[in-house]
């Protein structure tokens, strides 16, 4: 048995999300995050190789002389955050859009004026490849920084097949840079360019530009944005279905501002996840339970929306839906990095019990990525990516909001950020 190059130990908790890697937790296994007083952790290499009390990993021998220890004491260690749900690749910004927002403008109404998705989709083209990696690597810096360790990055403001390709190179380019672990998702089915149909528009994704993804082999997934005034459940339908043939996993932005049927829809696809669900009906929840399709849910974009309606989280937990937390991270809907504010209003306005949202924020997370096998919580043979957080139990996590809670984050064995550097 080697030694470990990592010890930290001496954790007033530490929350393993053990034992739920095969399959997403559903029901009252969302709640069991594995917790250990006292905990400890030996890292070799960028693996754990062992968790349990600081005494049990002391006592097993795993500490030796070129043992770099890392002291937890008055910490809550995690696992690092998975988002599953981001499109932070893009140019420019929106809060031109803040004030029509607050004057009542709806969200669809400033798209439909070719702003919106347009506006980004014009700010993204404008910029070069690298003013738009510049502005991304930034992102992800301050995702970094908030505790994830792997994101979903999907294209969609490229919206022809130049710029999705474009898109999806550039998050493969960011994804070879940067310290987090991205994985791509192609969504040129994000909005229909300005002098367009639909129905045009849909022929160019499925004839041009999903083979062409498909065949440079640079994006996982594959979602839409299943919307009445976006795209249609029989638009999105087909373009799913052309993804799973290519060998594309569908995703899909569901039931979001109206009941439309996406829930079905995902259901029915056997969509790895459908996310948003704000209004998704009791039906789409149930048959979602049945096909085993993970809620991917926003809350961060139902409170930036300033709507006051949030997803039925309760209702889906109860149904057997394996639920998970992402921020959306984009310019339009969702202006945050920040899983640590998802996390606070998933409590509050989701009513996840904070062990809930944790193992929504980790473990089902990578289920919703197909990474569960290797991240999303801390067990032996699993990369190590680690957080040590400002909070002296788990409760305290969401409860304590606005400020960033991460001390310490921990990337495949190293560690990438310390709050404390911050002030040298
Ligand atoms: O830029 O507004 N909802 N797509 C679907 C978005 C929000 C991103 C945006
Ligand atoms: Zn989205």
């Amino acid at each position: 048995m080697p030694y470990a190059d990592l010890f930290i130990h001496s954790a007033s908790y530490l929350a393993t999300v053990r034992g739920h890697s095969g399959a997403p937790a559903r029901g009252t296994e969302m709640a069991e995050v594995g917790m250990i007083e006292d905990g400890a952790l030996a890292i070799v290499g960028d693996k754990i190789a062992a968790v349990g009390t600081t005494a049990e990993l002391e006592q097993a021998g795993w500490v030796g002389p070129g043992t770099v220890r890392l002291n937890a004491s008055g910490k809550l260690v995690a696992p690092g955050f998975v988002d599953p749900h981001t499109h932070v690749l893009y140019g420019g910004s929106r809060e031109n859009e803040l004030p029509l927002k607050l004057a009542g403008v709806p969200y669809l109404e400033i798209l439909k004026q070719g702003g919106g998705i347009l506006s980004t989709v014009r700010a993204t083209a404008a910029a070069d490849d690298e003013a738009l990696k510049e502005q991304t690597k930034k992102r992800l810096q301050t995702m970094l920084s908030l505790g994830t360790t792997t994101a979903e990055v999907k294209s969609g403001y490229g919206l022809t097949p130049d710029q999705e390709l474009r898109a999806l190179r550039l998050i493969a380019e960011l994804n070879e840079e940067s310290v987090l672990d991205l994985v791509p998702t192609f969504m040129g089915a994000h909005a229909v360019p300005s002098g367009m149909s639909e129905e045009d528009f849909t022929e160019l994704v499925i004839r041009q530009m999903l083979p062409q993804v498909a065949e440079q082999g640079i994006a996982e997934f594959c979602d839409v944005f299943c919307e009445p005034g976006v795209f249609s459940l029989e638009t999105s339908e087909r373009i799913l279905t052309r993804a799973k043939e290519l060998g594309l996993k569908p995703k899909i932005h569901a039931d979001e501002l109206e009941a439309a049927g996406g829930a079905e829809l995902a259901a029915r696809l056997r969509a790895v996840s459908a996310d948003h669900l704000l209004q998704a009906s009791d039906r789409g929840i149930e048959e979602m339970a049945e096909a085993g399709v993970i809620a991917v849910l926003l809350p961060a974009t139902s409170f930036n929306l300033a709507k006051n309606t949030y997803a039925r989280a309760r209702e889906m937990v109860a149904a057997g839906v394996p639920v998970a937390l992402a921020t959306d991270s984009n310019p339009g809907s969702s202006p945050t990095e920040s899983m640590p504010l998802v996390l606070t209003l998933g409590c509050l306005y989701l009513k996840l019990s904070p062990a809930e949202a944790l193992t929504a924020a980790t473990i089902n997370a990578a289920h919703a990525l197909g990474r569960a096998e290797r991240i999303g919580s801390l067990e032996a043979g699993k990369q190590a990516d680690i957080l040590m957080l400002d909070a002296p139990n788990l409760n305290y996590l969401p409860y304590h909001f606005g400020n960033n809670p991460v001390a310490t984050v921990v990337k495949k064995g190293k560690v990438v950020y310390s709050a404390e550097y911050r002030s040298q």
